[in-house]
């Protein structure tokens, strides 16, 4: 399968409350394996996943980030230089702790502040297989996805996996699709196959 890069600047940023689950989601995508872990993430961490789209395996950088409570954006050096290199940000919050999810609007108020140019936003409800302890609906991150401005909404358990390779493909079509700004993506290996799980 052909495999496709992107420039570096052009990644996914992973931001939301503590422990809500960004580096577990990451963690599945790359091994297909749920691992429970309380190891906090302490700094910018980046990693390179590999989606398959339209017959391609994209490789994009998704950079994880330790948790956020509100105005870190603002006063946290050196999570600030990464809003300049990304082109996507997914928001992620926990679907079993209220709180998670308030912190979005103040997150993306002060993304708003800090960034002027084209980027793309996903809003991410993790555990969604907690349904017995849920303290957010669907109906509520709806409506928070159109209230805010974001550019999709998606629920997904990086437990059990479910929508979670669905989100790195989305995030990576987004990150094809502003190609252009970012100057054209470098083939690196190329062979006949196909893929099953192509999105067209
Ligand atoms: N039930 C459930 N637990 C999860 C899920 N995702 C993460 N967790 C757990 O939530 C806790 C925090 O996860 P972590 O990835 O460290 O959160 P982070 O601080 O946002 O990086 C860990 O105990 C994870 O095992 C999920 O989808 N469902
Ligand atoms: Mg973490």
């Amino acid at each position: 399968m052909a495999e496709v890069a992107f420039p570096e600047r052009a990644s996914v940023l992973i931001i939301g409350d503590f422990n809500v689950g960004k580096s577990t989601l990451i963690n599945y995508q790359r091994t297909g394996k749920f691992v429970d872990t309380i190891i906090p993430t302490m700094e910018i961490k980046p990693s390179t996943i590999s989606v398959p789209v339209n017959g391609k395996n994209l490789n994009i950088t998704v950079k994880d980030s330790p948790g956020m409570k509100k105005d870190s954006i603002k006063y946290g050096r050196s999570v600030f230089p990464e809003f300049q290199k990304c082109a996507v940000i997914l928001f992620v919050y926990d679907k079993t702790y209220r709180p998670s999810f308030d912190l979005i609007k103040d997150l993306k108020q002060n993304v708003d502040d800090l960034i002027n140019r084209r980027m793309e936003y996903i809003l991410v409800g993790n555990k969604c297989d907690q349904t017995n302890k849920e303290e957010v609906t669907l109906k509520d991150g709806q409506d928070r996805c159109s209230e805010l401005n974001m550019d999709l909404f998606i629920e997904i358990s990086a437990k059990e996996g479910a929508n979670v390779e669905e989100l790195f493909r989305e995030a990576a079509l987004r990150l094809k699709d502003m190609e252009l700004q970012f100057g054209s993506t470098k083939v690196l290996h190329s062979s006949e196959s196909t893929s099953d799980s192509c999105i067209c």
